[in-house]
């Protein structure tokens, strides 16, 4: 290797000094060559280098040189001191080679041409060549902590100009411990361009077979520069050249270690310095030493002997190389004036003693010189050589000048934040406590809760107004300027900022931070360390600070009018914000000091991001949590590159986030845009908690940061091991939280600080270990918070201990400072991100825009400000799924019930066609026929069930949707579907029970008349023949009278046997006993105390016993109560009445049309009906018990009057089928004579009978058959209607209308008579929108299209046949019929008497009948009264809505707001908008007047609550849940909360008083701020409508 430079390539003579056209393009082509070649003008960005594409995450080597920039800044960027080893795979073929080339000289020329290899020089300089200047300075910063060689003068060979990297060192900041601090143990941390240290450069002259490189490696005894005997270190460099080097030697303070014991600066000049003057004449001006190496010294040596430099000069010679001449040197030395300064290499010296003495004059000249010179001034000596400076353009300069505008303001950091940044200081502190206590009412005493919430909420704002009322400071206004600058300037200014602010902060902080962190260590120093974090929070000042001030100005712009000057001009604040996020800055979420959000602001800034980056803005959430000073910070700096601030000491505070863009090529794995990284506080020990009640606010912080993650990293420094059980509680407690809200976050276990050789034996036994505190932590924490069914920790969390745990080594190799990072650590970690990713990869986000994720966390972060989280976890993103999924039930549940209802439609009509000629049944008996309907209907039901059930599975196994977040729900809604299954059985089975019951009391009476008709018809037709005979023609009233004798003998004869009544009462008491049997003994005791028929007589009178009684007197002063007795009362009139309209129901309608029908038959399937009611409502309000005695008697009482009216419709069936009765109806009579006389003049009757037919069987029936199939319809129209979508919807329009009604009378029906409220609301709004265009109309039409046309189908099947006479046409017409329509049997029978008409004529007449039939009814429907149909039995339209919009039913048991849960039966009831209890008359007992306090308040509170279901005593509300546990009251701090509610209160107070006939309530001052509209918006956030 003779004649070669250090590392320097064979023939580099020819990039010599005159560069010339074609070596410009040299630089150009390997550019070109790495894939630079665009980026030499378009710079690199530090958002591109840091994206997430598919060569940050998997292991592809470098195929191509253009690969190689990018392999080295991956794994330059995760600190990788392998970094510099880049070749690509395709050199790989050279490799066996390499060796013989080595020793092989005549093929030395090959060398230059084998393969493209490219220097890792080149490539470093190429790379900053092309990077902007953030990216140069995290390359110099990752580098240095590398322990690389960093560029001081990077060359550029087009412009054959060098530029002195100052801002690209800016950053670096180095600790150390000098000399001087040995004794103290105090140490120096410096920004490293700001030290004043030596500098010692080295040069060569000439060629060199040294490698000045390796032989400084050896000096320094650290791998800082590349030399020629590193990977690809020989290839020859093509760009590099002239390129100077900067490193640090820096002491660790112990002597045995330390090479020097002071610090200093070693520069490295590549190639010759004849080529580079400019270089050289700059180190010679800068350094405190040169050291010159040569082989071969020319005597005249201009270079060296002209230069008039304060730099002592070494010369480095080699004795051993062939054109070194002792000679020369002594000749140079002395023209010099170098007798010292010289030191050779000779034969005997080998490489060690050779360091050795170079060591000497170094350490000699580190000692005795006074030439230290800080980097930041060599840009001084930089402009005086023309050496170009980095920072000197113009963005930088501005941007420098605006920081400097700032800081050099800050004398004292205390005073400064308490005069330049006053709004986020105590003011936003205070708002903290404030806001807290409106959610947790710690300090309520015996205050009126609403009145001391307005009370907070005034301060509150008195606190806002003071903030906006202060001026701008000038510092920010400096700041908010300079941060509206454009992108360039705007970054190098918060870099300035940063770096200026850190100069100042350091002095004082890493003090503080080391104090802090020895007394860690010592648990007797609590006390001193409360003092240092308190001095620790006071003394930074950093970036974060002012944006938090920025914060704290907007919250408080946003909080004065919107027309407000200032609050526009601040306007476009989050804008800004959300820019420096998309530019990689981090944004603070939670301000760690006053350990609050402020909301406002960040989701606005989060608002704004989404606007820059939409539609693309799917996220991502990776966080953090561990120990505090565990490495977390780096951990994630090493993971992504990023810069959350690092240091040793308590660091990070609160917690901040920021983005990482994912790029295209992953973008299909991981299905975002973007990661989010959150970055937070360290959490303390349990022991450093409690001496500054830390805990609650870890607690905080842990609890969103879980929250808010896809997953979080559990980061655990082995050393900390205690603490880590205190931390894992907490965590363990977020866990457990999360999932309670419906969301199961993944986490992965990071164990820092492993050897790497004892990981994988010592892991084994360690994982089990974690995994068993795991499941111990798990229980403890489930028992807590009293969720015990959690029983390991796998049960809250996504955890697999084999693969949920990573082992990572130090961070450094050896002692710092001189220590490079370790490549381990590196690599470690970059296998944990791999994992990461690919975790995401597969997994569903639970808030994956956003939008949802600014959603998320406002939740959350409302929910933590309770401590009681679950309870008050009201996630809008839940509520949105929970909302979806009751829509999607809604619907299957109504497909159930519709198929079922149609069912249920043909089986009646099946059982009254039954043996008819219209029956396609083959059955004969009617009990058979009951019994295979039954077992039909119960194989479809099952099969219905089925369907149902797994609609629901599919719907829970969807991606999207957030099916997740409402799996908690989805046994509530299986069990639902199974009792709709049990529910509607059994309603069908006492339907087909009633329908057989009464179809079978009409057989029996038609068979009766068939009898009498058949005589009737003997007789009349013996009458005829006698007239005939006697040949005369025979007047109208000698007929007449013939008729009438005949009809009196023919009666006489007939025998009437008479059916008696039976009893109604024996059987509703019989099924009344049956019903209380299971009550006990006392119940029948007190069933016989009374005879059924007794009872009901006068109104139901409720009298209280004992117990209420008891409630009643233990109510004070301080309890807002209704009168029990009042209360039981109401229900018990409710029932009644309920209970009164069912049995109505089963009579005759009031409808005209309806008269066509005939009274209906009492069957017991009704008495079972009503019991069955009764139960049910009974068990509906909830704060009341139930007495045996009230239930008894109130059962009694309904089943008596009940069984009066059953009695009575039993008596008029019988007796309006009475066959006496209904022979000698004079109409029937009249038709009759009529008939008779047709007959005997020979008349036809073919018309007459036709029209008679259509009139009296076909209307009727077809009639019967729309309003069957109209109330499906309805229901199916209705549904569509967006009050009736979900319950929730239903009592939003509700209360919107009521709103708009604005009437008090209205209210009071809507709160006390909610049930007869909601029917008569959903029959207006049915009747309203069947009345628009016709609607009603527009449902009719299909069916009677449909009936007519098989009508008259039949008619022209039935004319085909040939019939021998009309009865067999209308028994053929009947069967073609068949099931569609049901003929009344006894219409048909009347129609049929003396029948003799022409059927031929009969089917002409028949068919025009019926086309005006179809006329006729078109145009009755189109006239009927909407509300008439609706209120028809048949037409179930009103109850089926009526059941939805109710629900279960269930109210509140404080403010009777009925539950909006969905899903049919659900075990835990819910309601959005509690109200002011005096709304239901709840008044205070002694002042009479009404309560103002809202259920969602007072759970929160420590006050007390009475109630029947307390049994006199008094309960704590925070206990709700233990009187109530199938009540689910989330505590609502915050304000809005039942704003509508309290409009409405205070709009009506006073009338609502006179209606309950109490004193009106004291109304808290701000309630009557509150407008219609926010009273309207209320609503609309509470019901989740957007
Ligand atoms: N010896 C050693 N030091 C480490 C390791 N990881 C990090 N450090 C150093 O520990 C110090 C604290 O690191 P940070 O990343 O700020 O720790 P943190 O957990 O974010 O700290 P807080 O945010 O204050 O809780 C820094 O000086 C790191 O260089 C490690 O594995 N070994
Ligand atoms: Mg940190
Ligand atoms: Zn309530
Ligand atoms: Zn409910």
């Amino acid at each position: 290797m003779e004649g070669m430079g250090d590392g320097d390539p064979p023939g580099h003579h020819n990039l010599g000094a005159n560069r010339n056209r074609h070596e410009e393009t040299q630089q150009q082509t390997l550019l070109e060559d790495l894939g630079l070649k665009q980026r030499y003008t378009e710079k690199l960005t530090l958002s591109e280098i840091l994206q997430i594409d598919l060569k940050a995450i998997t292991d592809e080597p470098a195929k191509c040189n253009s690969d190689l920039p990018w392999y080295f800044l991956k794994k330059l960027m995760m600190v990788n001191v392998t970094a510099r080893e880049i070749k690509s795979e395709c050199e790989s073929s050279n490799d066996g080679a390499t060796e013989t080339i080595e020793f092989d000289f005549s093929n030395q020329s090959d060398i230059t041409d084998s393969g493209d290899k490219v220097n890792p020089l080149d490539v470093i300089t190429a790379l900053f060549l092309c990077s902007d200047g953030f990216v140069q300075q995290e390359m110099a910063l990752k580098m240095s902590m590398c322990q690389f060689s960093v560029p001081l003068l990077l060359p550029d060979c087009d412009t054959d100009q060098c530029k002195l990297m100052l801002w690209a060192m800016r950053d670096i900041v180095k600790t150390y411990r000098p000399q001087s601090l040995v004794q103290s143990k105090g140490f120096t941390e410096e920004r490293i361009v700001l030290s004043e240290i030596p500098l010692i450069s080295f040069v060569r002259l000439g060629e060199c077979s040294m490698s000045k490189s390796e032989i400084l490696n050896k000096l320094l005894s650290n791998d800082f520069f590349v030399h020629k005997n590193m990977e690809c270190g020989d290839t020859p460099r093509r760009i590099s050249n002239g390129l100077t080097e900067i490193t640090w030697y820096l002491p660790s303070g112990k002597e045995n270690i330390d090479i020097f014991s002071e610090p200093l600066a070693v520069a490295n000049l590549r190639g010759d310095i004849a080529s580079f003057e400019t270089q050289f004449s700059f180190l010679c001006q800068t350094s405190a030493a040169v050291f010159v190496f040569f082989d071969n010294l020319d005597r005249e040596c201009k270079l060296l002997t002209n230069l008039h430099h304060k730099a002592q000069m070494f010369l480095v010679g080699n004795q051993e190389s062939k054109c070194f001449s002792m000679d020369a040197l002594k000749t140079v030395a002395t023209k010099l004036g170098l007798t010292k300064n010289i030191i050779t290499k000779t034969k005997q010296k080998n490489d060690a003693d050779f360091v050795k003495g170079l060591w000497k004059k170094v350490n000699d000249v580190i000692q005795n010189t006074k030439e230290k010179m800080c980097i930041e001034k060599m840009a001084d000596i930089a402009h005086e050589l023309g050496i170009l400076v980095d920072e000197d353009c113009p963005e930088c300069q501005t941007a420098k000048e605006n920081a400097d505008a700032i800081t050099s303001k800050i004398q004292n950091i205390p005073d400064y934040k308490v005069t330049q940044l006053p709004l986020h200081g105590e003011i936003w502190k205070e708002l903290t406590i404030l806001e807290k206590e409106e959610f947790r009412l710690k300090n309520l005493g015996s205050e009126d809760i609403e009145i001391y919430k307005a009370g907070l909420q005034e301060k509150k704002e008195k606190l806002r107004k003071k903030q906006s009322s202060v001026n701008i400071s000038d510092a920010m206004t400096c700041f908010i300027s300079a941060i509206s600058s454009p992108g360039i300037e705007r970054r190098y200014f918060l870099k300035w900022m940063r770096m200026n602010l850190d100069n100042l902060s350091r002095e004082k902080l890493s003090g503080l931070r080391k104090e802090y962190k020895e007394k860690c260590k010592d648990a007797e120093n609590k006390e001193a360390l409360k003092v240092i974090d308190k001095e620790l929070s006071n003394s930074s000042l950093g970036i974060e600070h002012f944006f938090r001030e920025m914060g704290q100005i907007y919250e408080a712009s946003v909080s004065l009018p919107e027309q407000d000057l200032s609050r526009k001009q601040l306007q476009h604040l989050p804008e800004f914000c959300a820019g420096l996020l998309l530019d990689g800055f981090p944004l603070e979420l939670v301000d760690g000091d006053a350990s609050n959000i402020p909301l406002t602001w960040v989701s606005d800034v989060l608002s704004q991001l989404n606007e820059l980056v939409s539609p693309k803005n799917k996220i991502l959430v990776v966080t953090v949590l561990g120990v505090q000073s565990t490495g977390k910070s780096t951990l994630l700096n090493t993971m992504f590159g990023v810069q959350f601030a690092v240091s040793s000491g308590r660091c990070t505070r609160g917690a901040f986030m920021l983005l990482i863009r994912i790029n295209e090529d992953v973008k299909k794995d991981l299905d975002c845009d973007f990661m989010v990284i959150i970055d937070t506080e360290g959490l303390k020990s349990a022991e450093l908690a409690q001496l500054d009640d830390s805990h609650e606010h870890d607690n905080e912080l842990a609890t969103l940061v879980v929250g808010l993650s896809d997953i979080t990293i559990i980061n655990i420094a082995m050393e900390n091991s205690t603490q880590m059980k205190d931390i894992l509680q907490i965590v363990v407690h977020a866990f457990l939280r999360m999932k309670e809200v419906g969301k199961k976050p993944k986490c992965q276990f990071v164990h820092q600080n492993v050897s790497d050789v004892s990981a994988n034996e010592n892991t084994q036994r360690e994982r089990k270990l974690l995994l068993d505190q795991l499941n111990e932590m798990t229980q403890t924490a489930a028992k807590m918070e009293k969720k015990e069914k959690n029983k390991c920790f796998t049960d809250v969390m996504e955890y697999n201990p084999e693969t949920g745990n990573w082992y990572i080594p130090g961070l450094w190799n050896g002692n710092p400072p001189m220590a490079p990072v370790n490549a381990g650590y590196s690599e470690a970690v970059y296998q944990f991100k791999k994992n990461i990713t690919q975790i995401l990869g597969n997994c569903e986000s639970s808030a994956n825009d956003i939008l949802k994720f600014k959603v998320w966390m406002s939740s959350l972060w409302r929910a933590v400000k309770h401590e009681n989280f679950i309870f008050s976890f009201r996630n809008s993103l839940v509520a949105d799924a929970y909302m979806r999924l009751c829509t999607e039930f809604n619907k299957w549940e109504w497909d159930f019930k519709e198929s079922i209802y149609k069912w249920i439609t043909y089986a009646e009509t099946t059982i009254s066609n039954f043996g008819t000629p219209a029956s396609k049944s083959k059955i004969v008996d009617m009990r058979e026929l009951i019994l295979s309907l039954k077992s039909e209907v119960s194989t479809e039901l099952m099969e219905l069930e089925k369907a149902h059930l797994e609609k629901l599975k599919n719907y829970f196994e969807q991606k999207d949707g957030h099916v997740h977040l409402v799996e908690r729900y989805k046994e509530d809604f299986a069990n639902s579907a199974r009792s709709l299954r049990r529910d509607m059985e059994n309603s069908v089975y006492s339907q087909l029970t009633a329908a057989a019951e009464i179809k079978e009391g009409q057989i029996e009476v038609e068979k009766i008349k068939e009898n009498h008709t058949n005589e009737i018809e003997r007789a009349v037709c013996a009458l005829i023949d006698e007239c005939r005979k006697k040949n005369m023609k025979m007047r109208d009233e000698e007929l007449n009278q013939e008729f009438d004798k005949m009809w009196k003998e023919t009666v006489k004869k007939l025998s009437f046997s008479k059916q008696e009544p039976k009893n109604v009462f024996i059987s509703v008491s019989h099924y009344l006993r049956i019903n209380l049997s299971p009550k006990g003994s006392h119940a029948c005791e007190l069933l016989n105390q009374r005879r059924l028929q007794d009872c009901g007589k006068t109104p139901f009178k409720y009298k209280a016993t004992g117990m209420l009684e008891k409630a009643k007197k233990g109510a004070s002063n301080w309890l807002p109560i209704q009168d029990p007795t009042i209360r039981v009362q109401k229900i018990a009139d409710k029932i009644i009445a309920e209970c009164i309209q069912c049995v109505k129901k089963k009579g005759k309608t009031d409808a005209p049309e309806a008269d066509a029908k005939k009274t209906k038959n009492y069957s017991d399937a009704y008495i079972q009906e009503i019991l069955r009611i009764i139960d049910e409502r009974l068990q509906q309000d909830e704060d009341v018990t139930i007495e045996i005695e009230f239930e008894v008697s109130l059962k009694q009482h309904i089943c008596c009057i009940a069984a009066r009216h059953f009695q009575k419709m039993h008596e008029d069936f019988l007796k309006e089928n009475d066959p006496y009765l209904c022979l000698n109806k004079e109409e029937e009579l009249k038709k009759l004579r009529d008939s008779f006389k047709d007959l005997f003049n020979q008349q036809d009757q073919s018309q007459k009978k036709a029209e008679e037919f259509t009139q009296k069987c076909l209307k009727p029936a077809v009639e019967d058959f729309v309003y069957s199939k109209l109330g499906l319809d309805i229901i199916h129209e209705m549904r569509k209607q967006s009050q009736f979508i979900t319950r929730v919807c239903s009592q939003y329009e509700m209360l919107l209308d009521l709103l708009s009604k604005h009437k008090v009378t209205e209210y009071v029906r809507y709160i006390r008579s909610n049930e007869v409220y909601v029917k008569e609301w959903i029959l207006d709004q049915t009747v309203k929108h069947l009345s628009k265009d016709s609607k009603m109309f527009e449902l009719v039409d299909p069916h009677l299209d449909s009936s007519i046309r098989s009508i008259k189908a039949a008619i022209h099947k039935a004319t085909k046949k040939t019939s021998a006479d009309l009865k067999t046409f209308i028994n053929n017409f009947c069967q073609e019929l068949g099931d569609s329509l049901v003929i009344s049997q006894d219409a048909l029978g009347d129609f049929m008497i003396l029948n003799k008409a022409n059927q031929e004529q009969f089917a002409h007449w028949f068919t025009q009948f019926v086309n005006k039939m179809e006329q006729d009814l078109k145009q009755e429907f189109k006239r009927r009264d909407i509300k008439m149909i609706l209120n028809r039995d048949d037409v179930k339209s009103q109850n089926e809505l009526f059941t939805q919009v109710i629900g279960c039913g269930k109210r509140c048991p404080f403010c009777a707001v009925a539950c909006v849960r969905g899903g049919g039966k659900h075990s835990v009831h819910e309601a959005s908008l509690h109200r002011p209890n005096g709304l239901d008359a709840r008044e205070w007992f002694h002042s009479k007047k009404l309560a103002t306090d809202i259920c969602s308040s007072f759970v929160a509170s420590d006050n007390l609550f009475t109630c029947g279901a307390v049994k006199g005593g008094r309960v704590p509300y925070k206990n709700y849940k233990d009187i109530f546990p199938d009540w689910n009251i989330p505590p609502d701090g915050s304000y809005e909360a039942s704003d509508y509610w309290k409009y409405v209160m205070a709009t009506f107070n006073e009338e609502f008083a006179k209606e309950y006939g109490v004193k009106p309530a004291d109304i808290p001052t701000t309630w009557k701020n509150i407008s219609r509209l926010q009273a309207e918006q209320s609503l609309k956030v509470s019901s989740n409508i957007n």
